[in-house]
Parts: structure tokens; sequence; C-alpha cells
């Protein structure tokens, strides 16, 4: 009994590893309208981010004096509604932390992260002024900052509003746990350990079975 509990709990762990991941846009396509992202390498994407109406992401701005936003991010123009929507196709859970700046000379504006369910039910937000970060001899070219919704049960997708007037935007470094229930693929050195790991226990087992 006490051996096959081993041998399936080894199992377990070679089957359901579930990682978090931060999509660093780093191979964004200047003028796309929307950015996948596929955090199983099973070709189908778990992450979707689309801009609204007929805008695109850009990925030329120049955010590279910032701390939240580490060029090549996910640019755009401030929309009328929300600038980005995040679509979740296998699910988020738990929480979400998405760093931004925005084009303006003046600190003090609200953006806002919003998480929802199938249902169109929100599931969590935050809201955050931008401000210009410090460094030892000066500061950030840009406001920034970063939002982290805290929410329970599975995010179907989110919404992200800027900015209210013509600025531009920069959002980057989106932080979570998506593809839930996926199966996930572990590096071979990792496979080959736990499978020594089982092998070793089960080997513990018999031993001391005899
Ligand atoms: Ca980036
Ligand atoms: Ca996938």
């Amino acid at each position: 009994m006490e051996r096959f509990s081993v041998v399936v709990g080894c199992v377990f762990i070679l089957t359901t590893v579930t990682n978090g991941a931060i999509i660093t846009f780093d191979d964004l396509v200047n003028s796309v309208t929307s950015y996948g992202f596929d955090d199983n390498s099973d070709t189908l994407d778990d992450v979707v981010f689309t801009a609204p109406g007929t805008s695109s992401f850009s990925s030329t701005g120049l955010w590279s004096n910032q701390t939240f936003v580490n060029g090549p991010g996910l640019g755009g123009m401030s929309a009328l509604t929300e600038e980005v929507r995040i679509d979740f196709s296998m699910g988020a859970q738990d929480t979400l932390s998405l760093g931004f700046a925005i084009e303006s000379e003046t600190p003090g504006d609200a953006v806002s992260f919003s998480v929802y369910n199938a249902f169109d039910t929100q599931l969590g937000s935050a809201s955050v002024i931008d401000l210009f970060s410090s460094y030892p001899f000066g500061r950030s070219d840009y406001p920034e900052g970063r939002m982290s919704p805290i929410f329970s049960g599975t995010a179907s997708y989110a919404t992200i509003d800027l900015v209210s007037g013509k600025s531009d935007y920069a959002v980057d470094n989106l932080a979570g746990v998506y593809g839930i229930g996926e199966t996930r693929g572990i590096p071979m050195g990792e496979a080959l350990l736990l499978g020594g790991l089982g092998m070793a226990l089960i080997g513990w087992f018999r031993y001391h079975e005899a």
C-alpha cells in the first residue's frame, strides 16, 4: 500500500506541475492587433492580449529608463474605453501583476486592472496612481507603476484601463499562473531526477518489506 502511494505521488509530480510565468513581450512585432503567449508550448495560446477597436500594439516606444517596463513592452495609444483586453484561454488563478508606464509629464492618473470570470462577474481589481520612480541620479522618464489584483476563482479575462487623455502607454512583465490543468513538460534533467528519486523510494520500500 505504501509503495503504491509513492508511485502515484511521483506520477502526479510529473504530469501536473504548474509554474507561474512572466510575459515580457520581447518578441512583439510592431503594429499587430493581438499578441499570444503559449505557456506550455502546445501551440495553443494560453494568454491573448487584444487592442480595442481598430487599435494596434506598438513595440517601438522609448521605455528604457523605467523600473516597471523594460522595452519592448506592449505599447499603444489611449482608447475611449479600456486599452488592453487579456483573455486567459485556460484560466488564470490567485493573482496577476502587470507593470505599466504612461507617456506624460504629469503623474497622478489612476489606472486599473480588472479581472472577470467566464460569466462576466468581476473577481477582483487593482487601482493604482502612476508616479515617477526615483533613481540615484534622477527619476524615470515617465510616470509608472505596477497593478496586482488578487482574486479567488478562475479568471477568464481581464481589462486594463490606463489613460483617458491622448497619451501613449506601455505595459510589460505580466506575472501570473496560466493554463490551469494543462500538462507541462519539465526539463529532462528534472524528469530524470524525479524518476530516479521514485525508483530509489520504491527500492527502499522493497528492501524494508523484505
Ligand atoms: Ca519587455
Ligand atoms: Ca498552451
